[in-house]
């Protein structure tokens, strides 16, 4: 086999962002793009006698890219790859293999949530050893890469068939091809206590109220979510939908949120289902929602962290030894930290920066506001775990109360599970507004004006009314949120900006780092509402419960000017 080297020239732009490298699948076509980016990271990570782990989400352009990388890497000396059948494995099963077979690192193929086909968006992600996504410094080196490339390496060999599973040889290099499900499934089985889900699905008092709907979005996590689901757990057929995987998610946005969602949203309103559940493109993000109950993702992370180290067998044996979210995400978790008397931290937005306390043993479970939830039994959050630690905490809390009380005791469902929450921890009202593809002049200016606020320190002490409701808020500290490693001190400066009131509410203002097109701009609301204040104001509903703040939100930044646009894209 020969390796010869392909003249190309540098592309612009191709800096990785929150998670990866993400950009409409045109761009990724352009001739040599996608070469030189796999070149780069192998410029930035040699990978010398390396195994390295290789899928996708199934999206349009992903054989194509599986190519590339086989013949990059294998030039480059890539002694061993090892790829999920038809080049799939979801985001976290790929964290999962990579940490399983002790390989030096990974290519996940997936832009996660964001639509796909020729006419939508493709990305590459390179994660490291410990299976989490390559840390700044690493993304950084990779980005210097893609400027000064001068060539790429390719081996000459014919293309390979990635449908099969077994070993081959391809030039130089082996190539496995792996059942994606197995290894992960098996993982579960040793993480959750699936005797006790089973029993409560299919032998006690509450299992013929209890109904299960899972929805793909066709994403990747359909054949994970059967195998589980439907294999494990013996539900019927009829508890999954949307689970074939589509190369373009047929049509949808395969993001799991009240919005995209509106699948799973209707179907389990309708059929007034307990407990439904649905996952994004790549399998790492998750949405809870049972009839007439919405987990907000923050809520989501602070009840599995409550419930975890006496449910779910992982946490029973190792503990829970920290907790953390991200900076917008709102803040319950950190009160069950406090209650439970372990760590909690605040990073910055993206799945990376969980990872050194992880490794360090010093986190144990974590989420995001954007619907990701996980813990460190991988280093991606993990949208199937945190469906089923859900499932595995209500049959604990369902089995608990029968052996209390005897009998046939009604559901404790998603609901009453909040409701116990608030009641003794108080709640966070939290709310996303996304205003995508605005204009990149507008969001500097938006962002210029709350940097000009945070140094001249004009907002502290002034008083905002809300017009509608006449609540006062008092600023109380305005500032650009950066973030010290505690295990390498590595920093990261201006991951968004915060103000906060008296009152402890916050809004905090970011530029996405995912999107494709233009700019992003994504602006988040908390309040906190003790639980002294009884269950009516406990209960309210999130936009009511928000609105005040979000004026006054609207009114600091003067983001309707800014950004020429009066309602957002998306509110979650
Ligand atoms: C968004 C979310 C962030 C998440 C990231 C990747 O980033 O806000 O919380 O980690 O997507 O999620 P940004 O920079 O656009 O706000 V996924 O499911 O794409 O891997
Ligand atoms: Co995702």
């Amino acid at each position: 086999h020969q390796v010869k080297e392909i003249p190309t020239k540098p592309y612009d732009g191709q800096k990785p962002g929150t998670s990866g490298l993400r950009k409409r699948v045109k761009v990724f076509q352009q001739e040599h793009y996608t070469e030189n980016f796999i070149q780069a990271i192998f410029d930035a990570v040699p990978p010398q006698g390396a195994t390295l782990v290789v899928g996708g989400d199934g999206r349009f352009f992903l054989k194509e890219t599986i190519a590339n990388i086989l013949k990059i890497g294998s030039a480059n000396g890539v002694k061993k790859f090892i790829i999920g059948q038809n080049g799939i494995l979801s985001t976290p099963a790929g964290s999962h293999v990579i940490r399983k077979r002790k390989a030096n690192g990974g290519i996940l193929l997936t832009a996660s949530h964001n639509p796909g086909g020729p006419d939508n968006d493709f990305g590459i992600k390179y994660n490291m050893s410990n299976g989490g996504p390559a840390p700044e410094g690493v993304t950084n080196k990779i980005f210097e890469k893609t400027k000064t490339i001068s060539h790429y390496k390719v081996l000459e060999a014919p293309q390979v068939d990635v449908s099969k599973i077994g070993s081959f040889s391809y030039g130089p290099s082996e190539v496995e091809i792996i059942d994606p499900v197995s290894d992960y499934l098996e993982y579960l089985q040793e993480i959750f206590d699936f005797p006790l889900m089973k029993n409560f699905l299919h032998n006690s008092p509450q299992a013929a109220s209890f109904k299960v709907l899972f929805d793909g979005m066709h994403g990747v996590t359909g054949p994970y979510a059967k195998a589980i689901l439907l294999g494990a757990l013996g539900l019927p057929e009829s508890s999954v939908q949307n689970c074939e995987p589509l190369p373009d998610f047929g049509g949808g946005h395969p993001d799991p949120n009240l919005i995209y969602a509106h699948t799973l949203v209707e179907a389990v309103e309708s059929a007034h289902i307990p407990f439904g559940a649905a996952s994004d493109g790549d399998g790492d993000r998750n949405m809870i929602y049972g009839a007439g109950a919405f987990v907000t993702p923050g809520d989501s992370v602070a009840i599995i962290a409550e419930y975890a180290s006496e449910a779910i067998p992982y946490f029973k044996k190792g503990g829970v030894k920290g907790l953390a979210r991200s900076m917008p995400t709102s803040g319950a978790i950190d009160l069950v930290a406090k209650d439970k008397g372990v760590e909690c931290f605040e990073v910055p937005t993206g799945w990376k920066f969980f990872g050194n306390l992880m490794d360090a043993g010093r986190l144990s479970i974590c989420g995001e506001e954007s619907f990701g939830t996980g813990s460190d039994h991988v280093r991606e959050k993990d949208g199937v775990w945190a469906i089923i630690a859900w499932l595995n905490i209500l049959a604990y809390v369902n089995e608990s109360q029968t052996k209390v009380q005897g009998g046939a005791p009604a559901v404790i469902g998603i609901k009453q599970l909040l409701e116990k929450h608030y009641a003794k921890y108080g709640r966070n009202f939290f709310s996303r507004y996304d205003y995508e593809e605005v204009s990149s002049e507008g969001a500097a200016k938006l962002v210029d004006k709350i940097n000009a606020h945070i140094s001249s320190g004009d907002l502290k002490g002034k008083k905002f009314t809300s017009p509608s409701t006449g609540t006062e808020f008092v600023v109380k500290e305005a500032f650009n949120f950066d973030y010290t490693d505690p295990i390498d001190h590595s920093v990261s400066k201006n991951q968004g900006q915060v103000v906060r009131f008296e009152d402890g509410s916050r809004i905090v203002w970011r530029l996405s780092g995912t999107g494709s097109q233009g700019a992003t701009v994504r602006m988040y609301v908390e309040r906190y509402v003790p639980a002294s204040a009884g269950p009516a104001e406990l209960q309210r509903d999130t936009a009511d419960g928000l609105k005040a703040l979000i004026e006054v939100a609207l009114e600091i930044s003067s983001l309707k000017e800014f950004l020429g646009r009066d309602k957002p894209t998306v509110i979650t």
